[in-house]
């Protein structure tokens, strides 16, 4: 078993269809799917509002490079185009936690390094697991303990939307 929590964003485009390409291609393997939320660009750069959510997937034939792959090959196909960091793009997929592990290999470092400072991943995510846990320098810590340590600024950038995913029907 393989079950991972993955970060979605877009802030081009259509972006709810392009979260929702993200459901669709991941199939029988969502488990669980947040809320949307409309969230303040992070990162310094001046650009849109992002769309944002999280997912727990589930597939025993993937480990962390197959999550992280399956994310690639959905941003592609979302048409995304690498230019600037933390830049606007059409689709995101960023794997937050697989498992209990720990990667430190620069293209998949896990648990992801810098999802403990941002509201646009800790709020979806208690959303789909309010016991929610993520290690930080080594040390579990609940993402809602977290999410308070945040500045109130970051916090209040993140809006839960009436938009929503559809698990297509099994
Ligand atoms: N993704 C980034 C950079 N900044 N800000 C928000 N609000 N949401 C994102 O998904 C996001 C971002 C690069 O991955
Ligand atoms: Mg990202
Ligand atoms: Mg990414």
């Amino acid at each position: 078993m393989s079950r991972a929590v993955l970060s979605i964003g877009s802030n081009v485009g259509d972006s709810l269809a392009h979260l929702q390409s993200v459901v669709d291609g991941l199939g029988d393997s969502v488990v669980a799917v947040s809320a949307v939320y409309s969230t303040a660009p992070w990162g310094g750069v001046e650009q849109q509002d992002f769309l944002n959510a999280v997912l727990v997937v589930d597939d025993s034939a993937l480990d962390g490079y197959g999550w992280l792959r399956r994310g690639q090959e959905l941003e592609t196909a979302a048409d995304r185009v690498r230019t600037e960091r933390w830049g606007p793009r059409t689709l995101d997929v960023d794997v937050v936690t697989c498992g209990d592990v720990r990667s430190d290999d620069p293209d998949l470092i896990l648990p992801h390094p810098r999802a403990h400072e941002r509201a646009f991943v800790l709020i979806p995510w208690l959303d789909v697991d309010p016991d929610a846990v993520l290690p930080v320098d080594g040390a579990s810590t609940r993402v809602d303990a977290l999410l308070a340590l945040l500045d109130e600024d970051e916090r209040a950038g993140v809006h839960r939307t009436e938009l929503v995913l559809n698990r297509r029907s099994r």
